[in-house]
């Protein structure tokens, strides 16, 4: 009885490790990249990020006006739908409320459209883009993001597949309806919760 008690303390950190991964995920620990087409090439003197569509006030901020955001560190998983999820990776950006306060969603306003240099989109409900844990990220594990992995700036919502996490971000368009994104319309979930396995649709 003793003997199986001290065998499951061991096993406590490995365990609560484990709890993390959700079903059918293997953890890494190196940083796999993953792009459909090039790196874009970003000038930041040329650099905006733009709020439109449902919105109370389009917004066009410039790299000097959206650094100038208050910033938040936020410490959380990634899981890519691809089989590899990496734990316990440290973002530091703007939160995804604090661009969207800006703007102010017209009440019927309850998906959103991420556009990306490069042409990449992704959709989101509008929930789950303000969900608490949710930002734009301008730095991963204390660097900038590197440009394979979306810098200057990439959206990062991790309760859903990384494929939801936007790099390169310009803008937000805000809608009425859920409509799909680059991935989403080639097969991939139109929520992608990895929890209950949204891999396709
Ligand atoms: N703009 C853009 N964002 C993107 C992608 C992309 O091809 N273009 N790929 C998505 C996919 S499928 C994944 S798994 C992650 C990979 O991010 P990483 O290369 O930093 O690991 O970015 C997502 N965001
Ligand atoms: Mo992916």
């Amino acid at each position: 009885m003793a003997a199986g008690f001290e065998e499951k303390g061991s096993e406590a950190p490995r365990e609560a490790a484990k709890a993390r991964v959700p079903p059918g995920q293997k953890l890494v620990q190196d940083w796999p990249v993953l792009s459909y087409g090039d790196v874009p090439r970003i000038d930041l003197r040329e650099w905006t990020f733009s709020v439109s569509g449902l919105v109370e006030e389009e917004r066009t901020l410039t790299w000097e006006e959206f650094t100038s955001l208050p910033q938040v560190t936020i410490v959380s998983d990634i899981h890519c739908v691809t089989r590899w999820s990496r734990l316990s990776n440290r973002w530091e950006g703007v939160a995804t409320r604090e661009v969207v306060r800006l703007a102010r969603p017209r009440p019927e306003a309850r998906f959103v459209m991420v556009h990306c240099y490069g042409g990449y989109t992704t959709n989101l409900r509008l929930d789950d883009l303000l969900d608490d844990d949710a930002l734009f990220a301008l730095k991963h594990d204390g660097q900038p993001l590197t440009p394979e992995h979306g810098g200057p700036l990439r959206l990062v919502v991790p309760k859903l597949y990384f494929w939801k996490s936007a790099k390169w971000v310009r803008g937000l368009v805000f809608m009425e309806r859920e409509r799909p994104g680059f991935w989403e319309t080639h097969g991939y979930h139109i929520r992608g919760d990895p929890w209950k396995e949204e891999r396709r649709s």
